[in-house]
């Protein structure tokens, strides 16, 4: 086969699988994909396994090899290319199958990996521009090169847009310290507005509405209640894990008992953030089950501004979107008024494997250390 077919089918297959990558990842874009999340996340992960199978199994006829005696550049360049390609792709099958710490490994992988990508594919774009000249000195765009360069425009924008927020995960996962924006190593603090909402303690308020009467709890009151710590592994759709990581705070289900709840008369909770749009619902059964928490506290640390400081939701063994950061308010109802992630199409019941692809999820179990509910 010819090489401009093998490598213009190659370019293609690759735009898909990275395109609906970075949809994934960066929340701007699963905000436009929406209700097609779950279309995106199988285009990539099929797409991914079949590329994978193509450009290992069948290298020669699919990964554009430059022809042996090539004047154009050194191999070194297409072999460079082919080993990011199998990075990919390896570090993709860890990240769909493996137990959290392969996982937790994975995202690492498949962002340097993807990262590395995007600098090769930018280089080699701006490396292939004086080929807009003919060798006679007149411009030449042909149709079919103008809807090329058309194609890598659409894919480079979002992609080389979304290269921030890849660095920022992967300098935390990688220096192990933690980030500029606070957040823990390993967390992608994700904002569905504009930057992180700054809500000292002094002037959190946490009000509760729905019972007989409505509540208001001051940073005092609520550091008096009661407390509960939970060791889970925090999971976000995108498929981001950090594993074994601690937070502590206030039983959500002993927290509106006490308050006089009646959960037969209004099974609902919808939790409000303080950035004001970002919102979330539970009922009855899922509290009673999952046993979320009004968390504050961090392995061992106050709850970092850019992760929901002073008090977020957290909610154990279901995907990271149904934890609040922000907290500021909860609302009981009799009937369920979907959350900012529900309103775009994603599950209510967002327990681990709601998208079928958590293999190696251990069976669910409710840890509580009472005496370890720190607090400082
Ligand atoms: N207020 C608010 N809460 C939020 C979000 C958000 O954008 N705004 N993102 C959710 C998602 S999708 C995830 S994965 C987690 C991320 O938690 P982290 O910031 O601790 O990494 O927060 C959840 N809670
Ligand atoms: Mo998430």
């Amino acid at each position: 086969m010819n090489f401009r077919t093998k490598h213009w089918r190659h370019v293609y297959a690759l735009a898909l699988v990275t395109l609906t990558g970075f949809a994934l990842f960066l929340s701007s874009w699963r905000r436009v994909v929406g209700p097609f999340f779950a279309v995106v996340q199988w285009t990539h992960i099929v797409g991914g396994i079949l590329y994978g199978i193509a450009i290992i199994g069948w290298s020669r006829f699919f990964y554009p090899w430059l022809p042996k005696k090539s004047d154009q550049r050194s191999p070194a360049y297409t072999r460079w290319g082919y080993f990011i390609l199998i990075m990919l792709v390896i570090s993709g099958a860890g990240l769909l199958v493996g137990p959290s710490p392969t996982r937790a490994i994975a995202t690492v992988l498949h962002g340097l990996a993807a990262a590395a990508l995007v600098i090769w594919a930018v280089w080699h774009l701006l490396t292939r521009l004086p080929l807009w000249k003919k060798p006679t000195g007149e411009w030449h765009v042909s149709r079919r090169r103008a809807l090329r360069w058309f194609i890598a425009a659409v894919v480079a924008v979002p992609v080389v847009g979304g290269m921030p927020t890849l660095l920022t995960m992967l300098s935390g996962r990688l220096d192990g310290r933690g980030r500029a924006s606070g957040a823990l190593p390993g967390f992608v603090p994700y904002t569905v507005v504009n930057g992180f909402p700054d809500i000292s303690r002094q002037h959190w308020r946490l009000w509760v509405h729905g019972l007989a009467q409505p509540h208001t709890f001051t940073w005092d009151q609520y550091a008096a209640l009661p407390r509960r710590a939970v060791r889970i592994d925090f999971h976000c759709v995108t498929g981001w894990v950090v594993p074994h990581v601690e937070f502590a705070g206030v039983d959500l289900l002993e927290f509106l008992t006490t308050l006089g709840w009646h959960p037969e008369k209004h099974p609902w909770v919808t939790f409000y953030s303080g950035d004001g749009v970002y919102t979330d619902t539970l009922n009855v059964e899922q509290i009673r089950q999952y046993r979320p928490l009004l968390a504050d506290s961090i392995d061992y640390q106050p709850l970092p501004r850019a992760q929901g400081a002073p008090v977020r939701l957290l909610v154990p063994h279901m995907y990271g979107y149904k934890s609040v950061k922000w907290l500021v308010g909860m609302a009981v109802s009799d009937h369920v008024i979907p959350g900012f992630w529900e309103q775009r199409g994603y599950p209510q019941n967002a327990y681990l494997g709601s998208y079928g692809l958590d293999f190696g999820q251990q069976p669910f179990q409710v840890q509580t250390h009472k005496k370890r509910g720190h607090l400082k």
